[in-house]
C-alpha cells in the first residue's frame, strides 16, 4: 500500500501545496470515496428500480383499487340485494392484505383465506357452469340463463375478471409498471394464486350435475394443465356431484342443445338455427 504522507514542498511555507506523492493519495483517496458512494447509494437506488418493472406480464390495471370496490357495490347492492350485508371496505382491505408488500412471486392460496370467508357465496345445485377456452360464450351463456352461474358470475370472480395487479415486496404500493406473467415469470403469482384459490374453492363447493363448456377447436379439448383439468375436475366432490356434463363446441357452434339455443338466439340467419325451426 502506498504510504501517504503529507509533507510540505521544501522551500515553501508549511500548509498548501503537496508533494507529488501527497497529491498522487488524495486524488485516488477521492476516487475510492466516489466509488464507495457510488456503490453505497446509486446502486441499490438503480437496483430498486430495475427491480419495480423487471416482470415480463401487464402491471397492474388502472384505478384497481377503485374498479374493484364499484364492483363490490355493484354486486352486493345492485345484482345481488341478498348480500347487501356485506362490507365492501373489508372486502377491498382482504383483498388487498393478501398481496401487498408480500414479494409477487411469493403469494400462496393462505394469503387468499381472509377474502375467501368474506366473499362466501353458495351456488344452487346444477346450477354451476365451468369452462376452459372460451371464456366469452360461457358468459354470454349465463347472461341469458341468470339462473346459471360462472365462476365470475359470483362476487369473488366478478371482482378480478380481466383485471391485473401485483405489489412490491417492503412497500405498499401497487406495481403498475409489471407484474410477474405466470409462463415467464413465476406461477405463484397475485393473480394467477388468486384464480387458483377461487376455482379451488367454486369446484369444491358444486353439487348435482356440474357443466362444463369447452372449446372443441382447440388441439386439446380437455387440457390437464389448465385451472379446469388441473384445479376444478379435482376438486369436485363425489359425494355432492352425480355428473359432469361436458358441452363442447366447435368453430363456435354449439354440439349441445343449451349451447345452440344460446348460438341461434344470438345469430338467428346461421343456417343450423334455420334447419331447427
Ligand atoms: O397460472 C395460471 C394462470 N394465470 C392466469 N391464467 C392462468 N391459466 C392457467 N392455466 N394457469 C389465465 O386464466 C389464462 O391466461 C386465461 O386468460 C385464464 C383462463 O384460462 P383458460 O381459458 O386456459 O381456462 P382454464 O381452464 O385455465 O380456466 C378456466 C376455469 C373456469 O372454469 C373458471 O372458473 O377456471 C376458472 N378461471 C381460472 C383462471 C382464470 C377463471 C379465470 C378468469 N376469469 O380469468
Amino acid at each position: 500500500m502506498a504510504n501517504c504522507e503529507f509533507r510540505p514542498v521544501s522551500g515553501d511555507k508549511p500548509c498548501c501545496r503537496l508533494s507529488r506523492k501527497g497529491q498522487l493519495c488524495l486524488g485516488v483517496g477521492l476516487l475510492v470515496l466516489t466509488l464507495v458512494v457510488v456503490v453505497a447509494v446509486v446502486v441499490p437506488r438503480w437496483h430498486q428500480q430495475s427491480q419495480r418493472s423487471q416482470w415480463g406480464g401487464r402491471g397492474t390495471t388502472d384505478r384497481f383499487p377503485e374498479i374493484v370496490q364499484e364492483r363490490c357495490v355493484n354486486y352486493t347492492q345492485t345484482l345481488h340485494p341478498e348480500m347487501r350485508h356485506i362490507d365492501c371496505q373489508n372486502v377491498w382491505d382482504a383483498f388487498k392484505g393478501a398481496f401487498i408488500s408480500k414479494h409477487p412471486c411469493n403469494i400462496t392460496e393462505e394469503d387468499y383465506q381472509p377474502l375467501l370467508k368474506l366473499g362466501n357465496q353458495a351456488v344452487p345445485c346444477n346450477k354451476t357452469l365451468l369452462w376452459s377456452r372460451i371464456k366469452d360464450l360461457a358468459h354470454q351463456y349465463t347472461q341469458v340463463h341468470r339462473d346459471m352461474f360462472t365462476l365470475e358470475d359470483t362476487l369473488l370472480g366478478y371482482l378480478a375478471d380481466d383485471l391485473t395487479w401485483c405489489g412490491e415486496f417492503g412497500t405498499s404500493e401497487l406495481n403498475y409498471r409489471s407484474c410477474p406473467d405466470w409462463r415467464k415469470d413465476c406461477s405463484s403469482n397475485p393473480v394467477s394464486v388468486f384464480w387458483k384459490t377461487v376455482s379451488h374453492r367454486f369446484a369444491e363447493t358444486a353439487c348435482g350435475v356440474v357443466h362444463v363448456m369447452l372449446n372443441g377447436s382447440r388441439s386439446k379439448i380437455f387440457d390437464k394443465n389448465s385451472t379446469f383439468g388441473s384445479v376444478e375436475v379435482h376438486n369436485l366432490q363425489p359425494g355432492k356431484v352425480h355428473t359432469l356434463q361436458a358441452w363442447v363446441m366447435h368453430d363456435g357452434r354449439g354440439d349441445s342443445r343449451p349451447a345452440k339455443f344460446l348460438q341461434c338466439v344470438k345469430n338467428p340467419e346461421d343456417s343450423s338455427c334455420i334447419s331447427e325451426i
